[in-house]
């Protein structure tokens, strides 16, 4: 084994040590956690603005979201939720157990039904990275191309649900919807497939009506 595949070995095992923990701690306090994964712009934080909002009467709602060096995205969600936590990874292009681990520290836990980490954007390390989560969520967008489950397999293979956002936008873009789905259903025949537009608002209930009904399975 090169010295290389063995210190990813153990920052891996490291960060799967640490995920342990941290899903000990969220499920003991029986929390529900989102890891959601997608492209730069795909549509994360904007979709996460909209869930907040819709959300916010029905259930405590908490926010970590993971980006280099701004605060942008936790200004804008703060907006709809007291609790939002920005992450700056520097120059790591994914989060890890540990920047969750800190991050907790910040969050009221008693307070809290349903935790959402945004990750930062990015479809291929992210996947890697365990954050102590109950689900993953892999999120592209029409403007991306169809092409991209195919070319991002393990997102789409370890997603529990998947979004397609921005349909608005497909009497303006190249989509072939057909290859998309094919590609999805080649590696995952189980998550569903969210078709939304956070924009105009279509599909988003669907997206809602899958977190109550992640939340309930997690208390039952
Ligand atoms: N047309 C259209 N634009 C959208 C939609 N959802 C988000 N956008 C726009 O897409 C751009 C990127 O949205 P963000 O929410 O910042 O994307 P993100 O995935 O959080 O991006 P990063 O955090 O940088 O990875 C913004 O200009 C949004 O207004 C949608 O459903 N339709
Ligand atoms: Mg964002
Ligand atoms: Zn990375």
């Amino acid at each position: 084994m090169t010295r290389e595949v063995m210190v990813v070995e153990n920052v891996l095992r490291v960060n799967d040590e640490l995920a342990r923990l941290l899903r000990e701690k969220l499920t003991g306090r029986r929390i529900f956690t989102v890891n959601l994964i997608g492209a730069p712009g795909c549509g994360k934080t904007a979709l996460l603005e909209k869930t907040l909002e819709m959300l916010a009467g029905e259930m405590k709602l908490a926010v970590m979201v993971g980006d280099l060096t701004t605060a942008r995205d936790a200004q804008r969600m703060s907006q709809w939720c007291p609790q939002v936590v920005q992450i700056n990874t520097g120059k790591s292009c994914h989060l890890e157990a540990n920047h969750v681990l800190q991050a907790l520290e910040k969050i009221d836990l008693g307070n809290v039904d349903l935790l959402f980490i945004e990750n930062v954007g990015n479809l291929i390390c992210p996947v890697g990275f365990d954050l102590g989560q109950d689900v993953k969520v892999g999120m592209f967008s029409v403007a991306e191309g169809d092409d991209k489950p195919a070319k991002h397999p393990y997102i789409v293979a370890e997603a529990s649900a998947l979004i397609l956002n921005k349909v608005d936008l497909l009497p303006y873009v190249p989509f072939r919807k057909e290859v998309f789905d094919q590609d999805i259903r080649r590696l995952n025949n189980h998550a569903p497939v969210l078709e939304l537009s956070v924009t105009s608002g279509a599909g988003l209930d669907a997206w809602l009506d899958w977190l109550r009904d992640g939340l309930r399975k997690k208390r039952a």
